[in-house]
């Protein structure tokens, strides 16, 4: 395995001057921000942002996001256009030398909490879910503070999407789900570049929108929607995991042993309740995950793929983009570095 960091470009309070210096992080992950959703990544970008990455000594191991439109998940007739754009975007990126792309399939809202900076007795803070407060929002008035949001919607849109969503049961979101894959895996598989899908966060239906990534069943049902090894995930253990009824260990070794992760995002997360949780420092006394037993699943099916540390809190009194600071993502990367270590060594 490789061991990345998220690295949100130039705008990023984290340099990867800085991220170069944690012990073992050779690969960076991250995305273009400035072109919008659906339209295609033009060449001189994506070069771009491969040679910045590499003048600062590392490489571009993954893109995340390529995000999919919203029209393609609601499948509206635009889609065709759309996905073929994200087709383009494909072979541009393998032109590149980058040959795994991370995307996810939620309605409106990508990862969401409901307090972005929730103080723990430590004086850290972290992201916190709770589901009541969720349920509680009205989302087409309230103002909310959401960490995965797209803040250029207006209210007016918002009301709009969920209305246009009205018509999309969970059912509907995989039939359009399905016509995603059908189209892009063929020109995956021909440029060489693995799809990785992230899981839902938190792995239920909000706000009344469909929800389908979300457990070992539905991961199932997902690989076979187009049975190719270029349709994979991103095995993401902080939102699987925040559903006490997903066994992490046990998800990596069967879709790990199939061949079908491609990027693993490592953090802990507690559970605080029904479908409720805090995020938590990566160790695993912290939360509500065996990290060692994940660690070790990973080796066990001899994944090779890049690997991060997710979330951070906030400590040492840093501020910046909520769960994507510098001090405790690299204590992450640094107990990860750890564990596999032990593991390997063990293993000899
Ligand atoms: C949150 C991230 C997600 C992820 C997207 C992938 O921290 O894991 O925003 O990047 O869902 O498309």
């Amino acid at each position: 395995m490789e061991m990345t960091f998220r690295w949100y470009g130039k705008d990023d309070p984290v340099t990867l001057e800085q991220i170069r210096q944690i012990p073992n992080v050779t690969g960076i992950i991250t995305a273009i921000y400035d072109v919008p959703v659906g339209e295609v990544w033009p060449k001189e970008k994506i070069m771009e942002l491969k040679k910045t990455v590499e003048d600062a000594g590392m490489h571009i191991s993954a893109i995340e996001s390529v995000p999919v439109h919203e029209d393609v998940k609601l499948g509206k007739p635009t889609r065709d256009r759309l996905i073929e754009n994200f087709c383009t975007t494909l072979r541009y990126l393998s032109e590149a030398g980058i040959k795994i792309v991370c995307y996810n399939f939620m309605p409106v809202f990508d990862w969401t909490r409901t307090d972005l900076a929730f103080d723990l007795p430590d004086g850290s803070n972290v992201l916190i879910y709770d589901d009541a407060t969720a349920s509680s929002w009205d989302i087409t008035k309230e103002d909310v503070s959401l960490p995965g949001w797209d803040a250029s919607y207006t209210k007016e849109q918002i009301r709009s999407v969920m209305n246009e969503y009205k018509s999309v049961d969970e059912e509907t979101l995989w039939e359009n789900l399905k016509y995603f894959l059908e189209r892009v895996i063929p020109v995956a598989e021909e440029v060489d570049v693995k799809m990785a899908i992230h899981p839902d966060d938190p792995p239920w239906s909000i706000f009344g929108l469909p929800r389908i990534i979300t457990c070992k069943e539905n991961l199932e049902r997902f690989c076979k929607l187009v049975d190719s090894p270029y349709n994979g995930l991103t095995l993401c253990s902080g939102s699987l995991g925040a559903s006490s009824q997903n066994d992490m260990p046990d998800i990596i070794r069967h879709f790990g042993g199939m061949g079908r992760i491609h990027f693993a995002h490592v953090r802990n997360v507690k559970h605080t309740g029904n479908r409720s949780f805090e995020e938590a420092a990566h160790a695993s006394n912290y939360g509500s995950l065996d990290m060692y037993e994940m660690m070790k699943a990973y080796h066990e099916v001899g994944f090779d793929g890049p690997i991060r540390p997710d979330h951070g809190r906030m400590i040492w009194g840093e501020t910046g983009k909520p769960g994507y600071g510098l001090f405790d993502r690299a204590l992450g990367a640094t107990y990860l570095n750890g564990l596999i270590e032990a593991i390997e060594k063990n293993d000899k």
